[in-house]
């Protein structure tokens, strides 16, 4: 999505007042217009000038948006969770009120000042430029926060649709950024996402002529969720429309400074929010690890864990395979 620059109410009357001069000065220079008309061409100019300059900024924005409705839900969520798509609708709803204003305003006030005598001229311009100046202020607030909601929805993450799409959990730590390099390359798309400081990362790769991508969301699926608030959890649900699998990361050697307890607490806390969506368990850094006990009780409670070293690239065509049973369900559901 990309809103054009939004002006403020002064930029904008500026704008629609300079140019409505310069027409004006433009039409005092025209040597065919009869004299008894001359000051009426020149404020007309003046007026309606000014009303369309403006209209068709307003007019620029309204068009830049896309119809909420029509985008992909994900689409629909993040910017629900970002700018809110109630307050988006309402201050485009304001650039619609002053479109029509300003309309009507060119309508009633070039009448005026062509129905009239010329003397009257002078006077319905001013008239006419402190009712745009009026109407123009009143959608201030309407400005500002499509001027927030430009910033806020810079950057958004371009999602490929038609992907299968595996999204990373974990504690921070546990080799989530690795794991992703080591699977797609070196460079993934970093992009804004609500609630995530570093922003989330979408890494690309190819099995058997299906694009898969992989979303790394660091900020957003490492930490409890019994501490989100409700936005957040927003945010964590956008994820969901999103996802065919998650790939749980657990850190064997607990080297990330979290207990495998506590990871698998937070296994099941995100188990219990994708409720609907396939998650694996994911053993990483077994490099660090020779067959213990303790770490093999872990390892013992899901039926297919997958044993990895991301970091020696060891394990991961087990991944491949997993990634082929995910392709095999969701080709099925769909
Ligand atoms: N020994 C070992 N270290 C790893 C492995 N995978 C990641 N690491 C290290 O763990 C640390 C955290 O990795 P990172 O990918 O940034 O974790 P993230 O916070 O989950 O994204 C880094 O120092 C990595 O080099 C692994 O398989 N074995
Ligand atoms: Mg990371």
């Amino acid at each position: 999505m990309m809103i054009p620059t939004i002006p403020t109410p002064d930029e904008l009357l500026d704008k629609g007042f300079r140019r409505g001069k310069k027409n004006a000065d433009l039409m005092r220079s025209q040597k065919k217009i009869p004299k008894h008309l001359k000051g009426k061409r020149i404020e007309e100019a003046r007026v309606v000038t000014a009303c369309q300059v403006i209209k068709d900024k307003l007019k620029s924005i309204i068009d830049s948006v896309p119809i909420i409705e029509e985008l992909p839900e994900f689409y629909q969520d993040y910017i629900d969770i970002t700018v809110s798509v109630d307050d988006l609708k309402q201050a485009l709803g304001g650039l619609n009120w002053a479109f029509g204003i300003l309309t009507q305003l060119e309508k009633e006030y070039g009448g005026k000042i062509r129905n009239n005598p010329s003397d009257k001229a002078s006077m319905f311009q001013k008239q006419a430029y402190g009712r745009i100046a009026s109407v123009v202020n009143k959608i201030k607030k309407d400005l500002d926060f499509l001027d927030f909601a430009k910033q806020s929805l810079r950057n958004m993450p371009t999602v490929d649709f038609d992907a299968i799409t595996i999204v990373i959990a974990g504690f921070p730590n546990v080799g989530k950024s690795t794991l992703l390099r080591q699977i797609t390359g070196a460079d993934p798309q970093v992009a804004n996402y609500p609630f995530t400081t570093k922003g989330i990362q979408i890494g690309h790769t190819e099995r058997r002529w299906q694009e898969i991508q992989i979303i790394d969301t660091p900020g957003l699926l490492d930490r409890p969720v019994l501490e989100m608030n409700d936005i957040e959890l927003n945010a964590l649900i956008a994820l969901e429309h999103l996802a065919d699998a998650i790939l749980f990361i657990f850190d064997a050697s607990e080297t990330c400074g979290f207990t495998l307890e506590s990871q698998f607490n937070l296994f099941v806390q995100i188990e219990k929010v994708f409720n609907e969506i396939p998650i694996i368990a994911l053993f990483n850094k077994m490099d660090l690890i020779d067959g213990d006990e303790y770490t093999q009780q872990y390892i013992d409670a899901f039926e297919d864990s997958i044993l990895i070293s991301a970091m020696e690239g060891e394990g991961l065509d087990k991944i491949n395979e997993t990634i082929d049973k995910i392709q095999k369900i969701s080709r099925e559901q769909t």
